[in-house]
């Protein structure tokens, strides 16, 4: 296995691959490496056979408390232009077909909140403490933030917490649809997290890729084509194995046995 200096990767339920930021000296402040070797985790998660869903967490003090602020004060603007600066950050809505599970608890700030609003499914502490502050350094949301938080919340409520820079807390994050679920401890968290991981890893690989891809859809095309988009995908799952072998399981009450075909 790989070893990496910014994160932990693990496999610890059947099915399911975990990467865990590991740079606590920095409440996982997101540097260009770490977000390198995210990427590459993500990577190889997506060409194992073995892995069928992920869990994307950091530790009980912190999920990421941002994009790398003392990387990031020095730059200029033909640097960050021409370099294409957290360009890359993109790869991690891309790299990855197989679902993506955060598990956010304490710190999720900027860039890290932007990370965990990039996951499939967002988990969090009651406790967790989410937010855009990048108003107070003088700069904007840059990875997607603006975008994905305003589709999660709405519009005023987004411009309140992007232009004012406060936090949001984890119970918040669920009421307000941000998070699909709030848990009162990182233990449950993280047993929640895992769960949901096994659970999804347990059903047909081509239907949970192609139930992902419908989905992140409906964030890109008007309803009309989305719903077409859908329909088209469920046809052709009529081609699949799998499609099939579940059918048939239920008629007969039994339990189905995916061929990922
Ligand atoms: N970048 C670099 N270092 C950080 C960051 C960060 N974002 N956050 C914390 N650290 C470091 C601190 O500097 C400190 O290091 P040291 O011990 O060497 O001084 C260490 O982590 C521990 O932090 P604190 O002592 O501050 O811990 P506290 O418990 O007192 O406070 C907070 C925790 C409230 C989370 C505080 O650390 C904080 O406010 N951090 C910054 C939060 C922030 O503003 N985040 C947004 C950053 S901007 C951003 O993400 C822009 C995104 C747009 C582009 C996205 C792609 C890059």
């Amino acid at each position: 296995r790989r070893s990496y200096e910014y994160i932990e990767v693990s496999e610890p339920r059947p099915g399911v691959g975990q990467v865990t930021l590991n740079r606590p000296k920095a409440l996982n402040a997101l540097c260009s490496p770490l977000i390198a070797e995210l990427n590459t985790a993500l990577r190889s998660f997506q060409a194992s056979p073995t892995v069928a869903a992920v869990v994307l967490t950091g530790s009980e003090r912190a999920f990421a408390a941002g994009a790398d602020i003392k990387e990031m004060a020095p730059l200029t603007f033909s640097e960050a232009y021409t370099n294409s600066f957290i360009e890359s950050w993109s790869e991690l809505t891309t790299a990855l077909k197989k679902p993506l599970v955060a598990a956010v608890s304490g710190h999720a700030l900027g860039g890290g909140c932007e990370l965990a609003l990039m996951a499939d499914v967002l988990y969090c502490t009651a406790s967790a403490n989410f937010g855009q502050p990048e108003i107070r350094l003088g700069t904007i949301p840059g990875a997607g933030g603006s975008q994905r938080l305003t589709r999660a919340v709405g519009k005023s409520k987004a411009m309140e917490l992007i232009l004012t820079g406060k936090s949001f807390s984890g119970e918040e994050a669920e009421r307000w649809g941000v998070a699909a679920r709030v848990f009162p401890s990182y233990e449950a968290l993280m047993e929640g997290a895992l769960g949901t991981a096994e659970t999804i890893a347990g059903y047909s690989k081509v239907a949970v890729q192609a139930a992902k891809e419908v989905v992140n859809k409906s964030q890109d095309l008007p309803l009309r084509d989305g719903v077409e988009y859908e329909r088209r995908l469920f046809h052709a799952l009529f081609g699949s194995q799998d499609q099939k072998i579940g059918m048939k399981a239920f008629a007969e009450k039994k339990k189905a046995e995916w061929s990922h075909q």
